[in-house]
């Protein structure tokens, strides 16, 4: 019996109840299920030179588990594993720790589990916790990365990479299992990279999460988290509408997390049908310049304007400052003048005045652009890159940017009597709302079934593997279990000015079943209020509400069937 403590909620009491499905595959002990080797495995691009950064793991052949006795995995002695939380929070990290946990157990009793504290400065650092079954219990299907906490310490030097080795070895820990996005997995494999190279016996173990979606291919099928994340969006974008609808007065500007990719817009869109989704990849791909972009959002301003709607909602991805061609060109530019500036950039106290000097050392052409952006916006593109390198989307207040520009078209459009609408604005960022929530029931099975996964790839030894679960649209019995090896999603980009090995993050794919959906649907939901109204998110109740996927999902799978 679930005790209810002063601090949680009624709804945290119920969902403490929630038993995650394991898939067939992974039920009994590890010595049930069977490791199957596939053939030797390549990068998804420039495999020579992601060959010549992982001499040791290059290659290695995909895992799929069968069900089947593996005598090998009976005879191991108990095994010390840890576990790290990187990068953002994503729903459904407790039950990653959960699932491992019970892995490791059902496999032996002694085996025990350490999780590193903040991320991955606790493993330079050597701050860990015990995790212990009591304590576990309470945070089993719970939102956020409180237990042990994360962080974006990314392990790259010779000495991180020495201290890591030293630090496994003084906890006596055989295997490490990193909980992260495309650069924390990366980051993972060249520990694992490394440890190899040393002749070191212990397994390196990632885990795809990541709200964005962004981390998958044919075996990731989505990253976690994601799922859950949409639905909160969803639930807050369709009462927007509704209250748009309501009150006929506002055009709301809603920018969703996301970094890079459209993912979470495009899910959201379809969730809600709002007047405009802005796509990063579609401009990207069709070079619109910011005046193009605009052009397209004051269309449809003024089509509805024409026949009494001056209120709409749009969504924009917080990464589509990116993807604006300038944009684009403008921030690769700032990225270098920051690396190459490092010294002088950290000495310099406020924002203006890292501005004017990065300002400065731009080609004319650039920091023109520059000094036509709104000086917040301005500021915000030079802020901190975090330690891989990433622009700081979620700060850069994008819809602003957008609104004043769009208000300056409209004026222009005003003169020439073109447009006689009122304009009145409203913005929003929904982010941080959505990566903590309590995980859906599909989260909660995901996230179990790829910690215990992981277990099971460690207790067989596996290095180098990102714990993959597919066939996410049947079913979890029916969800099939196995690794990837982390090389196999990897390509050569530029950070920091220097070319490195980094996982390749998973755009859409404009020859896509999502985005073609879409684009058969974006001109009715321009005009006309199709709006939908998801409500929260379902934890009990008729099956098909807690149990519904993603549309993303479903159509990237009725492309397959
Ligand atoms: P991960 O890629 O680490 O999962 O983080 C994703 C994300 O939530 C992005 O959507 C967002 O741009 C970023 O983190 C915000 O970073 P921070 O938490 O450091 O503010």
């Amino acid at each position: 019996m679930v005790q209810k403590l002063s601090n949680i909620s009624e709804v945290q009491v119920e969902r403490a109840k929630f038993k995650p499905i394991l898939p067939e595959v992974l039920k009994g002990a590890a010595a049930c299920v069977n490791p199957v080797k596939g053939k030797p495995t390549q990068s998804v691009a420039d495999q020579s030179n992601v060959k010549k950064f992982f001499k040791s793991t290059y290659g290695l052949p995909i895992i799929t588990f069968k069900k089947g006795s593996n005598l090998s995995v009976k005879k191991k002695k108990p095994i010390k594993v840890a576990v790290v939380l990187s990068g953002g929070q994503a729903p459904g990290g407790h039950n990653v720790i959960a699932g491992l946990f019970d892995g490791l157990k059902k496999a032996n009793k002694k085996n025990t589990l350490i999780g590193y504290l903040g991320g991955p400065s606790g493993i330079l650092e050597n701050k860990y916790k015990e995790i212990n079954e009591k304590v576990l219990n309470e945070y089993r299907n719970t939102g956020g990365f409180d237990y042990i906490q994360s962080g974006r310490t990314k392990i790259e030097t010779h000495e991180q990479f020495c201290s890591t080795k030293d630090n496994l070895a003084i906890c006596h820990v055989d295997a490490l299992v990193v909980v992260g996005g495309d650069d924390s997995n990366t980051n993972a494999a060249m520990i694992a990279e490394y440890l190899k190279q040393e002749n070191i016996d212990k397994c390196v173990i990632g885990i795809p999460k990541t709200i964005d979606g962004d981390l998958k291919n044919q075996y990731v099928e989505i990253s976690f988290g994601f799922d859950t994340a949409t639905k909160i969006y969803s639930e807050l974008v369709g009462n927007i509408c509704s209250d748009a609808n309501s009150s006929r007065k506002y055009w709301h500007f809603v920018r969703l997390m996301g970094r890079s990719a459209s993912h979470i817009a495009l899910e959201v869109g379809f969730k809600t049908q709002p007047n405009i989704v802005l796509i990063g990849e579609e401009i990207l791909a069709k070079k619109m310049t910011l005046t193009k972009v605009i052009e397209n959002i004051v269309e449809v301003v003024v089509k509805r304007s024409k026949i009494g709607k001056n209120f709409g909602i749009i969504l924009i991805p917080e990464g589509v400052i990116e993807f604006i061609p300038e944009m684009k060109e403008l921030i690769s530019a700032i990225n270098d003048v920051l690396a190459e500036n490092a010294d002088t950039v950290i000495q310099l106290s406020s924002t203006e005045d890292k501005r004017d000097f990065v300002c400065g050392k731009l080609p004319k052409k650039l920091s023109d652009l520059m000094a036509g952006l709104p000086s917040g916006i301005a500021s915000q593109l030079i802020l901190d890159r975090d330690p891989h390198g990433n622009v700081a989307v979620s700060l850069i207040e994008t819809e602003k940017l957008l609104i004043e520009m769009i208000r300056k078209r409209l004026a222009e459009l005003k003169k020439e009597e073109k447009y006689k609408g009122k304009f009145s604005t409203i913005t929003h960022f929904f982010g941080y709302e959505g990566r903590c929530g309590i995980p859906s029931n599909f989260d909660a099975n995901y996230t179990y079934a790829l910690g215990y996964n992981a277990a099971i790839l460690i207790l067989n030894g596996f290095t180098g593997y990102m714990s993959y679960v597919r066939n996410l649209v049947k079913p979890p019995k029916l969800w099939e279990c196995g690794g990837i090896p982390l090389t196999m999603m990897m390509n050569i980009e530029k950070r920091y000015g220097k070319e490195k090995p980094v996982i390749q993050k998973a755009l859409i794919d404009l020859n896509g079943k999502p985005f073609k959906e879409f684009l058969k649907k974006r001109d009715e939901w321009a005009i006309n209020e199709n709006y939908i109204f998801p409500g929260p998110i379902q934890y009990f109740g008729p099956a098909n509400i807690t149990e519904m996927i993603t549309r993303t999902l479903e159509y990237e799978h009725s492309k397959r069937r």
